[in-house]
Parts: structure tokens; C-alpha cells; sequence
């Protein structure tokens, strides 16, 4: 245990040689980061295990956040922060010849989720520990995170990410709590021991699911919380055979095969999960053991599981855990001997849902038969709440057969997660104000009206400590310097800084800290890519998963069009602006691949002309993940949230970059619009069609993308050049594809359409920019108004809105 600075060293040392087995002046960076790290994962360990004893004796309701993703990224530098010991570990280090930041590098990105909805899941974990909550994760440990992506050549090649290669310090194998899952096999009715009957799977496939705990430290609060991530391994008894789809796999070879690639591999896709069999396996691996692991815990308690939703909430992350649902029921009907409606009653007290997209091809479904053969007794169970879901909608709401094949969960072969989560929780959440209005008004319009009480608005947050106190300590100690330390426990705080947004010295000091940033983005891309960045240009940033909706098209067709009037007009006055990309497309979304080629193209063709290389300069950095956005986020200007008004449920990427103080250009989606309601037009850059504009078109068409591109030179010009021979497709490459799906599919996410008041949006960030005090103001702005959107915000209201549960009484760090 080290309480000081000399301690800490002294320890170390010791530490450092023991685990290494070097001497001191042979050891490697990587040694150090194991020997820290192992240190500070035994710190950590008293206070988690003080932690789950108090949760214990006191015996509150528990929250346990069901997610199939957690992107949780490094947790050193966190750890430290969180732990209040980050600057004690930094200086000793230093005093020994170490950069701590330079030792953190060492550490494996854990990319255990794919963008928004996974780095959401590591946020509110941190939040839930800081504000003194019993809130514990329950995921996968996938073996392999999000693919690592290369470019090469202009194009996206994916390779695995391992990793798990060196190990990871901070998870702790439990072989005590592992749990069977069981798959496949026969329902047959079996006579209890007090002469009942019940329902038993048979001759089904075995599984272990090992549980690898992750220490979830608390910020203030000494709470250490629970990161709970589900490993698979075989589990059959070779005696008695392997189990399998259609009777016994071959041999214990294929079946261990088949069980390892349980939890191998995250699918690398936000929007779209097809139905593959192996991702209904994971569903089913993580809501089986999960629940398993809930329930022992509850156990201890000696409570009847009528008490069930006094002690437990669960809160499945979109419908991708909400096998929960059937799973609590199949429980308490075969194994607790309850009668249905009393089991759907505990279910429903128990279960919440948080609903991520709106797009309705995401919205997700499985094969009835997939699940008849996968899962044969909760399939029962499901179709049974079907059943009477359906009755009651007709006998008992008056609905007409048209309305109850709607809403109802099975229909058409495919079972409707959405559905079956709506019913069966006793909220549903969409996660920014008027993605939540959507929800309500029209893509769960009918549900609404049948559960108006359940449907409530969550706005998403993200964690200071990590994006602003981790991220950009520079920014933290100036704030603090100015306001005090307030805001670190009360992120609303930061509104203090209002009072210093006219303040030439703070002024001064905020542009300082802003240019150091870029000067360290700029020496990290140096070092990548080997070219040097223009850290006085506008570093305009639009980093996020690739998609049609988030429009890096409409970014990228703005640059082209930058390029061509310089060409044409090389006296044209603009303020240099460097690009910045980061962005994975999904392996198997071939558009959005060609976009990510059509940057790349880009790229090489203006930061080599001679006449724009001085004015524009584009990156795609390549991938993208939660360390590359801690270094890239501190060092934007310009924000890009562009997406198609209506698509985007809400970002929190928006959110970080408004805490570090750079300016949105963006349209009214998703929480943009609150934060539009926070900075106005003085803080923000608005542009294009507003969602009642998009609907309407959508409703009633009148949209022609030709017309536009007939009429305006400058989009025919950029067009034009995605297929003919030019700047940007050069060695007879074409982006047919890109250009057809703006012309002969018209244009679906209205790129033509937004993409001059974009231009002009982005032509008056050109202008303000070189109004440095105008802009300065305009960035305090920004940072001033971001504690709304902080995760503690966002957790405080769903601990007292949806989950029921109150801080336990926990000490304090401080
Ligand atoms: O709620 C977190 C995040 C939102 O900020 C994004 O707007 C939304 O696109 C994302 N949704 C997903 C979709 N996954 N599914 N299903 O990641 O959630």
C-alpha cells in the first residue's frame, strides 16, 4: 500500500524486479507497465473487496447493466486518476526515468464493443462507481475486441485483435462462480420431487461460462464496483457425449471448437445484426450466465423471489441481451415453481431497456426457428407471451387484427426483440430528447399508446474524468485554476467558467492550452504517417464509425469542393484547414468502405498539390479507438455531427468534443439539439434540413437529387469527379457506387441536398476562426455549458427515475 510519492518508488522498484526478473537497468517499458500495473490492481483489490462486503450487509437493490458490448479502452491512466494517486505515480515515475504516458502506450486498447452504445456501457460503469452506486456490468470477454484496422493503399484491411496477447492485468479469473449454459437438446415435462411436473431440456450442449471480473473504480467515492465478463469453455463429460445441433457433435474436438467460439469474437457491425446462429448463441451465453450470477447473488440474501425486483434491477442494453426476459421467466416457472402471471409480474419489475437507433433495418430480429431449435424451452416461453400479448391486445384493448400483427412479437417467421423488450420491462428509454420523441411518436407509436407510463427520455453523457480530467489534463488544471475543483464532482459546474469566457489572460491561457494539443496530435501523426501537420490551421475533426447516415460523404465532397475552387481560383482566400478522420466501416458495408477510399484518394491528392497543400490537409488516421480519440478529441476545433436529421438517436462523441472546447458544426439530431438548446447560434454551427423537412419528404417525396446536381455547378463538378478520371480517381479507379446512390437511388440520406448550407456553414467557421477572441469565447462557451452532458447527470436519472436505487453509504476518497 503506498501513500506517498517516496513509498510508491520504493515499492516499486521492488515490485518492478520481482515481477520482471531483470535487473533495473535491463528492464523494458513493457515491464514497467506489468509492474505498475499489477501494483495498482492490488490497491485497487481492498477496496473491492471492502466494497461487495458493504453491498452486502447493507443489502440495497443492486443494478446490473446487461451489455454485449463494453468499450472499456485502457484503464491505467483512469485507474490512477480515479484512485486520486495519478500525479504522486506520474512524478515517481518521472524521478526514475520513466514518462507515464509514454508506459499507459503499453496497455491493450480493450475494444470490446463496436462505437456509441459500447463506450456508453464503459461510461456509465464509471459513473455508477464514482457516484457511490451499486451498478456492476455484465458482458462477454471476447478473446478477439473490434477488428484492428490498416489502411493500406487507400483501402480498410481488417486483421484480429488480439487482445489479450500479454495478458491483462486488471481481470480476475473466477473459477469458483462459473455456470453452465446450456444450448440445443429436447423439452420433456419431468415429475418434481413433491409430485409436481416441470419442464427439463435434455441432451442439450454444455458450456462453462468462466467469469473474469474487472475492477470498476470509483472517482471520490472508495467504491470499487464490478466489470463481470463471460468467458466460454467446454464443459462436456466425454462419457455421456458432447451434445450439439442434431444430436452429438462427432467428437470432443469439434465440440470444443464449437464452444470456444462462443465468446471468440465481437461482431463488428452497430447497425446490423443478420441472423447468424453464433451471435444468438452469445445473446443467450450472456443473459444465461448473467442471470445465473444475479440470482446467487440474491441468494445470499435468504429473500422468496417474490422480493426479486426489491434487491435487483437489470437493465438490458438495447434488445441485444433480452433473452433475460424469457430466461427470469423460465427460472421462476420450472425451477421456482411459480405460476405465469406472478413470474411476468417479478420479470417485468425487474427488467428495463434502453433503445439505441432508430434506424429500423437495426432493429433486431431472429428466425423462429433458429430459436425453436437453439433455445427450445424459452422458445416455448416466448411464444407463450405471444400468445397472450396478442389476446390481450385483441380481446381486452380493442385492437384489430392488422394493429395486433404489428405489435405483436412473433410475426412472419422472425421473433421481434423490440417487441418482446418493451413488454416485458417496466421502462423503455431512448437515449437524447428527440430520438425519444421519435420513438414515442412514431416508430413505437403503438406500444407508446398501449405504455405510455414506461416510455421516459435519458439523455446520454459521457465521463469527465476520462474526456476532459484524463484526456486533456491541461484544460483540467486551467479550469480548476480558474473555478476551483467543484466541477470534478459536480460536472454542472464548468458553468462557473462563464464569468472568465471575456477574460483576455484566461483567453490566452485556453488558446495556449488548445495549441499544445494540436502540436502533440500533429507529433502523433508525424510519427504514424510521417507528414507534418499545420497545427495554425483549423483542425476540423469528424471521428465515428462510417456510415451513410453519419455522412462523412458530405464532409468529404466539401473538401473536394474546397480543392476545385482553389484550383480554379488559386488567389481565393481561405483559412487553412487540416481534416481529420478516424472511422471502421463494417468489414461487410462495401459503401462504406468506398467512402473510407474515396477520403484516403482525397487525401493524397491535396496534401500533394502544391497549390493546396498550405490550405488543406486531410487524414484518415487509421484505427480509430478509445486511446486514438483521447489523443485526437483534445486537440479539435471544429466538431463535425452531420448526420441526416432523424438518424442519429443521439452521439456522444458530440458531447466530448463540446467539453474540449471545440465548436459544432451540425444539424438539429440526436442530442445536438440540446445542445443547440444550451449554446444557441453563438456557440454552434447549424445547418440543413430539419427532421419535420426530412419526414416530409420521406411522407410525401418531392426530393430530386438530379435537379439539384443539374442546377448547382459545384455539386455536378464533385460528381462528376467521383467516376471520370481526375484528381480523385486516378489509375482508372471510380466510386460508381457513391455516385449512384446520390443520383440514380436519389440520394437517401439528402447529402446534395444539405450540402451547400453546409458549405456555407463551414465557409463562416473559416471566417471566425481568424477572429481568435470571437472563437476563444465561443470555445469557454462550449465548455461551460458541457456538464449536462456528463454521465453522472445521465446516471443520477436513471437511478432515480428507472432503477429505484440511491448512492450506498460509501466513503469518501477525499
Ligand atoms: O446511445 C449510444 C449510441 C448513440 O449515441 C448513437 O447515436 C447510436 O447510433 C448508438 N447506437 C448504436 C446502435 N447499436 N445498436 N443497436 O450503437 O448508440
Amino acid at each position: 500500500m503506498f501513500t506517498n510519492k517516496e513509498n510508491f518508488k520504493q515499492e516499486f522498484k521492488q515490485r518492478l524486479i520481482g515481477t520482471s526478473g531483470r535487473q533495473m537497468h535491463e528492464v523494458t517499458e513493457d515491464d514497467v507497465y506489468a509492474a505498475l500495473g499489477s501494483m495498482v490492481r492490488e490497491q485497487i483489490g481492498r477496496e473491492w473487496a471492502a466494497t461487495n462486503r458493504s453491498y452486502m450487509e447493507q443489502g440495497e437493490r443492486q443494478v446490473y447493466y446487461f451489455s454485449m458490448e463494453f468499450l472499456i479502452g485502457r484503464l491505467l491512466g483512469n485507474n490512477l486518476l480515479n484512485l486520486n494517486i495519478l500525479d504522486l505515480v506520474r512524478e515517481g515515475l518521472g524521478e526514475l526515468g520513466w514518462d507515464l504516458e509514454d508506459i499507459e502506450e503499453y496497455e491493450a486498447d480493450a475494444g470490446l464493443g463496436n462505437g456509441g452504445l459500447g463506450r456508453l456501457a464503459a461510461c456509465f460503469l464509471d459513473s455508477l462507481a464514482s457516484l457511490g452506486y451499486a451498478g456492476h456490468g455484465n458482458g462477454i470477454r471476447y478473446k478477439y475486441g473490434l477488428f484492428e484496422q490498416k489502411i493500406i493503399d487507400g483501402h480498410q484491411v481488417e486483421l484480429p485483435d488480439y487482445w489479450l496477447q500479454k495478458g491483462n492485468v486488471w481481470e480476475v479469473r473466477r473459477d469458483d462462480k462459473k455456470v453452465k449454459v446450456r444450448f440445443w437438446g429436447n423439452v420433456e415435462i419431468v415429475e418434481t420431487e413433491d409430485g409436481n411436473y416441470t419442464y427439463e431440456t435434455k441432451n442439450g450442449e454444455e458450456v462453462w461460462a468462466v467469469p473474469y471480473d474487472v475492477p470498476v473504480v470509483g472517482y471520490d467515492k472508495t467504491a470499487v464496483n464490478t466489470l463481470r465478463l463471460w468467458s466460454a469453455e467446454s464443459a462436456a463429460d466425454p462419457a455421456r457425449g458432447f451434445g450439439g445441433p442434431n444430436g452429438n457433435y462427432y467428437n470432443f474436438l469439434d465440440y470444443k471448437r464449437s464452444v470456444e467460439t462462443v465468446s471468440e469474437f465481437l461482431y463488428p457491425d452497430d447497425s446490423q445484426y443478420e441472423g447468424k446462429l453464433l451471435r444468438l448463441k452469445q445473446e443467450y451465453f450472456l443473459c444465461s450466465a448473467g442471470l445465473q450470477s444475479v440470482l446467487r447473488t440474491f441468494d445470499k440474501l435468504g429473500l422468496p423471489y417474490d422480493r426479486l425486483p426489491e434487491k435487483v434491477a437489470i437493465h438490458i442494453n438495447d434488445t441485444h441481451p433480452t433473452l433475460v426476459i424469457p430466461e427470469l421467466m423460465r427460472i421462476l416457472l420450472d425451477e421456482k415453481s411459480f405460476g405465469w402471471q406472478d413470474a411476468w409480474d417479478i420479470v417485468s419489475r425487474v427488467v428495463s431497456y434502453t433503445n439505441h437507433t432508430i434506424l429500423s433495418e437495426a432493429l433486431e430480429t431472429w428466425p423462429e426457428q433458429m430459436v425453436r431449435d437453439l433455445l427450445p424451452r424459452l422458445y416455448m416461453i416466448i411464444e407463450e407471451v405471444n400468445r397472450r400479448f396478442c389476446a390481450d391486445l385483441l380481446e381486452e384493448q380493442g385492437a384489430d387484427q392488422a394493429k395486433v400483427s404489428r405489435m405483436a412479437i412473433i410475426a412472419d417467421g422472425q421473433i421481434k426483440m423490440a417487441h418482446l423488450a418493451i413488454h416485458g420491462s417496466h421502462s423503455v428509454n431512448g437515449v437524447a430528447a428527440l430520438h425519444t420523441d421519435i420513438l414515442k411518436n412514431r416508430e413505437m407509436k403503438e406500444f407508446y399508446e398501449l405504455y405510455p407510463e414506461r416510455f421516459n427520455n435519458k439523455t446520454n453523457g459521457i465521463t469527465h474524468r476520462r474526456w476532459l480530467m484524463h484526456a486533456n489534463p491541461d484544460l483540467a488544471g486551467l479550469i480548476e485554476g480558474a473555478i476551483g475543483s467543484d466541477w470534478k464532482t459536480q460536472p454542472d459546474r464548468l458553468n462557473d467558467l462563464l464569468g472568465h469566457a471575456g477574460d483576455a489572460v484566461f483567453q490566452e491561457r485556453i488558446r495556449a492550452v488548445k495549441h499544445k494539443n494540436k502540436e502533440r496530435l500533429a507529433s502523433y501523426i508525424y510519427k504514424k504517417h510521417g507528414v507534418t501537420v499545420d497545427t495554425h490551421s483549423i483542425f476540423d475533426v469528424q471521428v465515428k464509425r462510417l456510415h451513410a447516415y453519419k455522412r462523412q460523404l458530405l464532409n468529404a465532397l466539401h473538401i473536394m469542393d474546397l480543392y476545385n475552387r482553389i484550383k480554379e481560383q488559386p488567389s481565393l482566400e481561405i483559412t487553412p484547414r487540416t481534416f481529420i478522420f478516424g472511422a471502421k466501416a463494417a468489414p461487410g458495408y462495401y459503401m462504406a468502405k468506398q467512402i473510407i477510399k474515396l477520403i484516403n484518394n482525397i487525401a493524397a491528392t491535396v496534401n500533394n498539390d502544391p497549390q493546396t497543400k498550405n490550405l488543406l490537409n486531410v487524414f484518415f488516421l487509421e484505427n480509430y479507438s478509445v486511446s486514438l480519440a483521447e489523443k485526437i478529441i483534445p486537440a479539435a476545433d471544429v466538431s463535425e455531427q452531420i448526420s441526416t436529421a432523424g438518424k442519429e438517436a443521439s452521439g456522444t462523441g458530440n458531447m466530448k468534443l463540446m467539453m474540449n472546447g471545440a465548436l459544432t458544426v451540425g444539424t438539429l439530431d440526436g442530442a445536438n439539439v440540446e445542445m443547440y438548446e444550451s449554446l444557441g447560434d453563438e456557440g454552434m454551427y447549424l445547418f440543413g434540413l430539419r427532421i419535420e423537412e426530412v419526414e416530409k419528404y420521406y411522407r410525401e417525396g418531392g426530393y430530386s437529387a438530379s435537379a439539384i446536381y443539374n442546377s448547382d455547378d459545384r455539386v455536378k463538378k464533385v460528381l462528376d469527379q467521383l467516376i471520370h478520371p481526375g484528381p480523385f480517381c486516378q489509375n482508372g479507379q471510380s466510386f460508381d457506387s457513391v455516385y449512384h446512390s446520390l443520383l440514380s437511388h436519389n440520394d437517401e440520406y439528402f447529402v446534395l441536398r444539405d450540402f451547400a448550407s453546409y458549405a456555407d456553414a463551414q465557409a463562416q467557421i473559416g471566417l471566425d476562426y481568424r477572429n481568435t477572441k470571437l472563437w476563444t469565447e465561443k470555445s469557454i462557451l462550449n465548455i461551460a455549458k458541457s456538464g449536462r452532458f456528463a454521465g453522472d447527470r445521465t446516471i443520477n436519472e436513471y437511478a432515480t427515475e428507472i432503477w429505484g436505487i440511491k448512492p450506498a453509504n460509501i466513503g469518501s476518497r477525499s
